[in-house]
């Protein structure tokens, strides 16, 4: 197989997958993204790649086009004639996507085919339970595997705090406790760190990302915050998403800290980050028990005898709201676009079949 693309975590899944399709075209992997505009990596060298026409008139949503971490077919490997052109995007195996509220509800790719997803939060003031929860349930909703990266253990004076809360909440997954300043902690991540397997780094704005990239690469390569903690509000200091290859270790990509506000999680992954409520509630009287005022209910008698805490039933019901409320929206909107989306999806299968 191609040494370089093997570095950046080639398959052989995905060369199969690219064989069994394409006879023209060249295989490359999406490793970053600017507006309207990608870096593919290719066996022989960078290039920038616009997407083709055909992706733009048979797209469906925002989720259609390439995104960083895809695998690609591209019309050249080198960068002698100017900006290449992306044909298709194969397969995601995973990806890790949210659903963003704009014009129109869109999904959006932040990452994909990746195996593992490092959740950041800082330990400092910053640090909040119920986010968390969400991006637990972001993470269970790729179909990579999460791992939960508390970051800036240095500012923190009650650890001990901390892990009880997170223990409670991050049931069956890995948590790691690190500092990029005093270095502790980061030993552990090297067992995660594995040729070919893919990694991304996700987390708000300003929980050092970008700092522990550098100091896994052993280079200041990421752009990091520089100003004083408290300036730093609000300020996105990564700006595009970029997949970088470190040696030996695998595969690593950077995202912008991801704002609250465009937190849209999806049924599954609520399910799945809450399925200590889910399973209690098999034990309700009513299947349809809304655990408020409903007689025989397990979920209120957890509660009461300390098994699960009142703010973690609340904040389920509120995604779960949350989550209805959008459904609720995108199926008016989906109603009405569905027609033109199913021809152009059929449309686009035809195609694919016929090569
Ligand atoms: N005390 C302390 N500060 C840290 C640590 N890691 C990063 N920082 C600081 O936190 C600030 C933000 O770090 P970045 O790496 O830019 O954060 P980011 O998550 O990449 O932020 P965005 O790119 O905006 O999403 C910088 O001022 C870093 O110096 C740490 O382990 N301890
Ligand atoms: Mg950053
Ligand atoms: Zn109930």
């Amino acid at each position: 197989m191609k040494k370089r693309l093997c570095e950046l975590g080639l398959t052989d899944d995905i060369a199969k997958e690219f064989e069994n399709f394409y006879e023209d075209g060249y295989l490359g992997r999406v490793i970053a993204e600017y507006k309207g505009l990608y870096r593919v990596a290719t066996e022989e060298d960078d290039i920038l790649a616009k997407v083709s026409g055909k992706i733009i008139n048979t797209a469906i949503d925002k989720s259609s086009y390439p995104a960083v971490g895809d695998w690609v077919v591209i019309d050249r490997i080198n960068r002698n004639t100017g900006n290449g052109v992306i044909h298709e995007v194969l397969n995601r195996r995973s990806a890790v996507s949210r659903k963003v509220a704009g014009k129109q509800m869109d999904q959006q790719i932040i990452a994909s085919n990746i195996d593992t997803i490092f959740i950041c939060m800082s330990a400092n003031n910053d640090f909040n339970l119920r986010r968390l929860e969400r991006y637990i349930s972001i993470g269970w909703n790729s179909g990579a595997t999460p791992v939960i990266l508390l970051t800036k253990i240095d500012l923190c004076e009650d650890l001990y705090r901390i892990e009880r809360e997170i223990e409670d909440i991050a049931i069956g997954i890995d948590i790691l406790y690190v500092s990029s300043f005093t270095g502790k902690g980061i030993e552990e991540i090297n067992k995660y760190l594995i040729p070919g397997k893919t990694i991304a780094v996700i987390g708000s704005s300003g929980v050092g990302k970008s700092t522990l990239i550098n100091l896994l690469l052993g280079e200041e390569r990421q752009q990091v915050n520089n100003i004083r903690e408290d300036d730093h509000k609000g300020k996105h200091t990564t700006t595009h998403r970029e997949l970088i290859v470190l040696k030996d270790k695998g595969i690593i990509i950077d995202t912008p800290g991801m704002r609250e506000i465009q937190f849209l999680d999806d049924a599954d992954g609520i399910e799945d980050s809450f399925h200590e409520i889910i399973d209690i509630a098999k034990g309700c009287k009513f299947s349809n028990c809304k655990h408020d005022k409903e007689p025989g209910c397990a979920v209120k008698a957890a509660i009461e005898a300390g098994t699960i805490s009142k703010e973690r039933l609340q904040s389920y019901n509120k995604l779960k709201r949350e989550v209805s409320f959008m459904e609720r929206k995108v199926d008016r909107k989906a109603k009405s676009e569905s027609k033109k989306q199913l021809i152009l999806k059929n449309k686009k299968l035809r195609e694919n079949k016929k090569r």
